[in-house]
């Protein structure tokens, strides 16, 4: 099981980007505790330098499997469900901006906020058609790169376009494009899956991208969900992608990283 842990390129609101702040100090942090690699959240591609990120990685022997995309929507309030044309074509072209550094790194696209919420004066099915024809475009344009994406249900509190895994395996079948699946979170599992193993179970080989929190989204131990269960249930899938920890920066980033390397270890 290879693991990574979430950390953000530039500041975010985002309470669970676990490490922030200074990147080169938290990148020796977490090569020290024995992570393999870091799931990058970038806002916009056009703030980062690629060849000093690449260096950086190198350097710690860190790999990139996955690229967070949820600052476009969390700090600009771009998405794919936007009643203002021109609003949603920034969020498809932010996106495909990710395609050329998720290539670099072999990372899977993260999906999440960027699909927006259902705003005033739209209908849910609408919200939902533009959402499949956003991530037709994004598949269609990462393809060529190797580039996979990766869709996030996120629970009810946060928007209710896929909360669950159910209308995640819904909207694959509506997008019908080989490179999109899931990226399932354990947080979100404990809110709105009846039964997280069996869940997994059902989506099998279209999980993507996985990541880890507790029930309280806290490091996994400090909660109530059981993470020998559910790794072995996404093992039994036949995943071969990251365990990427998620998780609240508490007590504090580093506390937070060691707890969650030592439990899933222990597994
Ligand atoms: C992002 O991976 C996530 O889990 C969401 O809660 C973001 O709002
Ligand atoms: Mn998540």
């Amino acid at each position: 099981m290879k693991l990574s842990i979430v950390l953000s390129t530039q500041p975010a609101q985002f309470e669970a980007a676990t490490f922030k702040g200074d990147l080169e100090t938290n990148l020796v942090q977490i090569a020290s505790l024995g992570y393999d690699g870091v799931e990058l959240a970038i806002r916009d591609p056009k703030l980062i330098d690629l060849d000093v990120l690449d260096e950086l990685m190198r350097a710690h022997g860190l790999s990139v499997p996955a690229i967070g995309t949820g600052q476009a929507w969390g700090e600009e309030g771009l998405s794919f469900t936007d009643p203002e044309l021109e609003i949603r074509s920034a969020a498809i072209e932010r996106i495909k901006s990710h395609v050329p550094v998720a290539s670099h790194f072999g990372a899977v696209i993260i999906i999440g906020l960027i699909r927006g919420i259902v705003k005033s004066g739209v209908d849910h099915a609408q919200a939902m058609g533009w959402i499949v024809e956003a991530l037709r475009e994004c598949s269609d344009a990462a393809r060529p790169q190797g580039v996979r994406l990766a869709l996030e249900p996120i629970n009810r509190y946060e928007t209710t376009l896929i909360n669950n895994t159910t209308e995640g395996l819904d909207l694959i079948e509506r997008v019908g494009a080989d490179n999109f699946g899931l990226l399932l979170d354990t947080f979100h599992m404990n809110i709105e899956e009846a039964d997280i193993e069996a869940s997994i179970r059902a989506c099998g080989e279209r999980i993507f991208h996985f990541h880890v929190a507790d029930s309280n989204r806290w490091y996994p131990s400090a909660g109530h969900l059981d993470f020998k269960s559910i790794l072995t249930e996404l093992n039994a899938t036949g995943y071969q992608g990251w365990v990427s920890g998620e998780f609240i920066p508490k007590p504090d980033a580093f506390t937070a990283a060691v707890e969650n390397i030592n439990h899933l270890s222990r597994l």
